[in-house]
């Protein structure tokens, strides 16, 4: 499928953008941005052709996955696990300071029931298992960035797209593009609490059919929270969520370390902030905990226009659309 493409203005029901309705119609709302099988020029694998080669096979699995399907296992190199082992123990570490509570609530599972550890990658499939169980998360395997749009719909389903390659080994403590570090060390915690995947999937649903520039915006507060979010904690210091944060040693040090730069969220201020793709954030955002980051999410979600209603029906994973017409 072609990405969608879907104006705010002239936007009425008979117009309606390509949306998935059920669950397995996520197969068609894959558009992979960047990276992907071609790595840009100026990755750290770039230059690395061994790396390169290996990419393609964890691209082939993305791209041959269809919803139904276990995710295929993946056994990891020496090399991999030992980049692995050094992102491990160094977040470790630092999440003992500086994770919000919610995050380390659920991490003795996740040692228990999906291999946590540090000379072990765990894999998609246990996660995903783990999660269904837990929240009704389920993972989806994908080769890299893929559009905000799909991005946002796997969500109102209750599914996350997964990298499943690990970055590069010369560079462990920051990497531009998600990878399992990112996701499985910065994500799946989270998604383990039921409030925080209710608040996910509340982004997903709100994004199904948006305009273009709502969903722009929508993927720049889901930035800013899921991705780069801090929480103030009583005694004014302040705890992290972002799962970007949460994955990369080098910038949680830097977020931590430069206060000016951490700012009050506010949707309809914080929607307007860049996003940066390929080094530090210029500004994070906060709120004083996180249930106020879903609650302001949230309203800001309610006052997206959409000429039609959706409602997640759980029992057949599909959304009916309500015309308010
Ligand atoms: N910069 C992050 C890291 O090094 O883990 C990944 C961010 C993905 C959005
Ligand atoms: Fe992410």
């Amino acid at each position: 499928r072609a990405p969608s493409l879907s104006a705010c203005s002239s936007f009425d029901f008979g117009d309606m953008v390509w949306f998935p309705r059920k669950i397995s119609d996520i197969d068609q709302a894959q558009n992979v941005l960047m990276y992907g099988s071609d790595l840009d020029a100026d990755h750290p694998g770039f230059k690395d052709p061994i790396y390169r080669k290996r990419r393609e096979q964890f691209s082939a699995i993305a791209n041959n996955f269809k919803h139904g399907n276990p995710i295929p296992r993946v056994q990891y190199t020496p090399e991999e696990v030992k980049t692995w082992g050094t992102v491990f123990l160094e977040l470790h570490r630092l999440y003992q300071l500086h994770a919000v509570p919610e995050y380390m609530e659920n991490w003795p599972e996740l040692v228990k029931f999906c291999g946590y550890r540090e000379d072990n990658v765990p894999q998609l499939q246990d996660v995903s298992s783990y999660l269904k169980r837990k929240t009704g998360f389920q993972l989806r395997p994908v080769a890299g960035y893929l559009s905000p749009r799909d991005f946002l719909s796997g969500l109102a389903f209750r599914v996350f797209h997964c990298t499943q390659y690990i970055r590069h080994s010369s560079d462990p403590f920051y990497t531009p593009e998600p990878d399992c570090c990112h996701e499985l060390l910065g994500h799946m915690p989270l998604l383990a609490n039921s409030s925080f995947a209710q608040f996910s999937q509340e982004i997903g649903l709100a994004s199904l059919g948006a305009c273009d520039a709502d969903i722009e915006k929508l993927a720049t507060l889901y930035f800013f929270t899921v991705e780069f979010g801090l929480c103030k904690q009583s005694d004014n210091s302040f705890k992290v969520y972002g799962a970007g944060l949460l994955s990369s040693v080098a910038e949680l040090q830097h977020a931590i370390t430069a206060q000016d730069k951490i700012k009050k969220f506010d949707p309809e201020l914080t929607c307007k902030e860049e996003c940066i793709i390929t080094s530090y954030q210029n500004a994070y955002y906060y709120t004083d905990s996180f249930e106020e980051a879903k609650e302001q999410m949230r309203s800001f979600a309610d006052s997206i226009q959409r000429p039609f209603g959706v409602r997640y029906n759980p029992y057949t994973s599909s959304v009916e659309v309500l015309s308010n017409a």
